[in-house]
């Protein structure tokens, strides 16, 4: 296949700009993709490091305004993998500048700002992604594919949960390099915004529409100094939020993130209980799905762990041989293949924009709900 060549700017060098590269860089080398990826340049305030960052991962320019590199005629796609309080102006710029978008998670900080976004890509009819990358783990996939299908039959109940423990010192300061998800104003929400978004983005993919929910969040530790200010200032993030929902589907639901689960890294569960059949995953076992069908013969009948390896399973004839995993990073290659393909065929996968959006409408009235303490309806 004649591969054409889409020259992408990204901008941000973090975490995210790593999976991100990562998945630029090798997509070409497991998807028949009708496009070539090519890192053509990336943006960041610190000359020094974007440069590092550029000679590490191959990019061939570097810029330190990302006005500039949204300017230039040499960019296809303009990927953004900067904080949250950077997203909208990017990706509004890029989208009137005529450029493809995609957008790390969450869209915007708010749900006002994700409309902006999705004004301006949707008036610009560009191509556009928000990178909720766990719907492509293989596992997660063939959850969808087998709901779908019909196998669970009515579903009852969708639980999710992400927990990890890393802020739990209060001595951990907010703000700045790898912490700005602490600090409220570049961030816009705490757990809600970073590790629920995750859940719901999942739940709506596969159980539909939210109907109405009551939620709590909290913050544990009030004050912490700043790392760009010096100061102690007051914290406004939320450290835990949880909320009880009732889907478009009449199934009931529980979900929960936090970041004070003493013990857990990113135990994002999801388990879902239909009339035949359930499902649980877990990402620390992400090539497992366990599935439960109660239609099974009687003395068999029982929970199977299926190692999501084989090459009927999604995405796993491109990888290696059955019985050997795959991980984090590859859920990203799979989210830039199916960009690439949806762009050869004219039909642009989820998550869109618009998706996104979605997923921040219920955060914001997640955290409406936990200041109000009354129910909330979705839109
Ligand atoms: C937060 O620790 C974080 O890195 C999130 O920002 C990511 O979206 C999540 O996938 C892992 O955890």
């Amino acid at each position: 296949m004649i591969r054409k060549p889409l020259n992408v700017g990204l901008v941000g060098y973090g975490f995210m700009g790593r999976t991100h590269s990562n998945a630029f860089a090798s997509v070409n080398q497991f998807f028949d993709v009708p496009y070539r990826p090519v890192l053509q340049a990336v943006c960041a305030r610190d000359a020094a490091k974007v440069a590092a960052f550029a000679a590490q991962w191959g990019y061939g320019t570097t810029e330190t305004d990302w006005r500039e590199m949204v300017a230039r005629p040499d960019i296809d796609l303009i990927d953004i993998a900067s904080p949250n309080d950077t997203h909208a102006e990017i990706a509004i710029a890029a989208a009137e500048a005529g450029k493809m978008v995609l957008c790390e998670k969450p869209l915007g900080r708010s749900a006002a700002e994700s409309e902006r976004m999705v004004e301006a890509v949707e008036k610009a009819g560009v191509p556009n992604m928000v990178w909720y990358n766990y719907r492509r783990v293989p596992a997660v996939t063939l959850a969808k594919q087998l709901i779908d299908e019909g196998r669970l039959g009515k579903i009852f109940h969708y639980r999710a949960k992400f927990l990890q423990d890393w802020t739990i010192s209060a001595d951990l300061p907010q703000g700045g390099a790898g912490l700005w998800r602490l600090d409220v104003n570049v961030a816009g929400s705490g757990v809600t915004g970073d590790l629920l978004a995750h859940c719901i983005d999942t739940a709506m993919w596969l159980n539909g529409g939210i109907e109405q929910f009551t939620a709590m969040t909290e913050t544990f530790v009030k004050e912490r100094p700043h790392n760009l200010t010096g100061r102690v200032e007051k914290v406004g993030i939320d450290d835990a939020s949880a909320f009880l929902a009732r889907f478009q589907n009449g199934s009931l639901a529980t979900f929960e993130a936090t970041r004070y689960a003493r013990g857990h890294k990113a135990f994002y569960t999801l388990e879902i209980n239909g009339e035949h059949a359930s499902i649980f995953w877990d990402l620390h076992d992400l090539h497992r799905l366990e599935y439960f069908d109660h239609r099974d013969e009687g003395r068999l009948r029982g929970w199977r762990s299926i190692h999501i390896t084989d090459s009927d399973h999604p995405y796993m004839k491109h990888w290696w041989v059955p019985g050997l995993q795959i991980g984090y990073e590859h859920t990203f290659i799979h989210q830039v293949a199916d960009f690439l393909t949806g762009l050869g065929e004219g039909r642009i996968p989820g998550p869109s924009f618009r998706d996104g959006l979605a997923t921040d409408r219920v955060t914001d009235a997640v955290l409406r709900s936990a200041g109000s303490g009354r129910w909330e309806k979705v839109g």
